[in-house]
């Protein structure tokens, strides 16, 4: 089966010159992998995958192709967004691509047309609630894309319909649905001032990058998202490392399978409103928040399970949005964030060590052994990468000075062996990375 890669993206011109979004006289133009309005050959009867990507600074694009002089346009199956495969196809009338956004779709000629028929590749008008894509004129499509059908029949190829129909290990997704959540959360996107002359601010949960209020999910919990937006813009939110689960948009629920996995909303009103066709059953990185309309807020509510320990970001992809501050950082911490206190000169050198999830002391074990009384301080931090935070001790400042790193997998092993062992090294190091406390001399 034929597979494309079609990366497009939209520019301004003015005259012969490119410029940018700030001039006056500027026209919009798009390119499929840096060409104007390529050729794309497809055979009667034939199956073809497009992975298309919106690889613009700001652009939406609703993608059809359509009979060239008018008619329906092709229906197109979604099998995977962002890099994540469906776990069957989704008809859909259109590809909605926000900042960012990659969808993988198939597209199939009708057994049977005429050798020289042509296809348009076209996007259809979008108001994001600022710009009017694709051309700044309501109502307006453009064609940037040229599909022309070739002499000999393709292979026929039936795309599979029902529950679990793209099979594994192509087909990774796990619902969510009735996962345990670890967290709720909202998060609110929006512009300050709303209405200013001055450039604005662009917020998250009032705040603009670097100082957005942290996010610490635990390892391997299911978070869930309220995504809010009380603008009159749309916002594509993106997050790095973990796709994520849409679960609602405006309240509507998204399945993950068959018709339910399907929804159209409105995201944005008044002149020029534009809808976009979300789909389900399947993780993804972006999803646009609709814009609030008529006063009642846009909602997408989403869910996380974090794989990976570390600080990542997420933020709106509309470019200009986020260099006006729209991005926050999260930082997964480990499934129990530990955390430890040490001990003053005097008594045995002893550490403590407490579960951050119960706050009970689960560890306590003597770092230098039972001879030692000139104190112990104490840093947490995943030093070998595990997703289990590790503890660098210290001795205090005077005599023989040294740094133990206890692995903190093996703090129970250090119970086990008496409290009299030192317990086992697995690394020596003057700092952690990623420590939450200090105190090492
Ligand atoms: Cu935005």
């Amino acid at each position: 089966m034929t597979q494309r890669v079609l990366g497009i993206k939209n520019f301004w011109t003015s005259g012969t010159n490119i410029v940018d979004s700030s001039t006056a006289v500027a026209s919009t133009q798009y390119a499929i992998n840096g060409q104007l309005d390529p050729v794309i050959s497809v055979l009667p009867g034939e199956t073809q995958v497009w992975n298309v990507a919106n690889i613009g600074n700001g652009a939406f694009m609703s993608l059809v192709v359509r009979p060239q002089g008018g008619g329906e346009a092709l229906p197109l199956f979604v099998v995977a967004e962002d890099g994540n495969p469906l776990t069957e196809p989704q008809q859909v009338p259109r590809v909605t691509l926000g900042g960012g956004r990659r969808t993988s779709f198939l597209i199939q000629m009708p057994a049977g047309t005429p050798a020289g028929t042509v296809f348009e590749l076209a996007l259809l008008p979008y108001y994001d609630g600022f710009n009017q894509w694709p051309l700044g004129v309501v109502g307006v499509s453009d064609v940037i894309g040229t599909v022309v059908v070739g002499n000999t029949p393709g292979t026929p190829f039936i795309i599979p319909t029902g529950p679990n129909s793209l099979s594994p290990p192509t087909n990774l997704f796990t619902d969510l649905t009735n996962e345990p959540v670890a967290e709720e959360r909202m998060i609110t996107f929006y512009r300050r001032p709303v209405d200013g002359t001055i450039v604005p601010m662009f917020t998250i949960n009032g705040q603009t990058y670097p100082n957005v209020p942290l996010i610490q999910p635990r390892l391997n919990t299911v978070e869930e998202w309220t995504l809010i937006n009380p603008d009159k813009d749309v916002h594509p939110f993106h997050i790095h490392t973990s796709g994520f689960q849409t679960m609602s948009v405006n309240g509507v629920p998204l399945g993950v399978s068959g018709p339910g996995a399907v929804l159209t909303a409105n995201m944005t009103g008044g002149t020029g409103a534009t809808t976009e066709t979300f789909v389900g059953g399947g993780l993804k990185d972006v999803v646009v928040i609709p814009a609030a309309i008529n006063g009642v807020f846009g909602k997408v509510v989403i869910r996380i399970k974090f794989g990976f320990v570390g600080p990542a970001v997420y933020h709106c992809h509309t470019a200009a949005h986020e260099d006006l501050g729209m991005m926050g950082v999260f930082n997964v911490v480990p499934e129990d964030p530990t955390y430890a206190v040490g001990q003053n000169p005097g008594l045995v050198s002893t550490v403590r060590v407490f579960s951050g999830v119960t706050q009970q002391q689960i560890s306590r074990f003597l770092p230098f052994g039972t001879g030692h009384t000139q104190g112990v301080t104490v840093a947490v931090g995943d030093v070998n990468g595990d997703g289990v935070y590790d503890f660098i001790c210290g001795t205090g400042r005077t005599g023989n000075t040294r740094v133990r790193v206890v692995d903190g997998t093996k703090i129970n092993d250090v119970n086990a062996r008496g409290l009299s062992e030192p317990p086992r090294c697995s690394a020596i190091s003057s700092r952690s990375a990623g420590a939450n406390s200090a105190g090492l001399p």
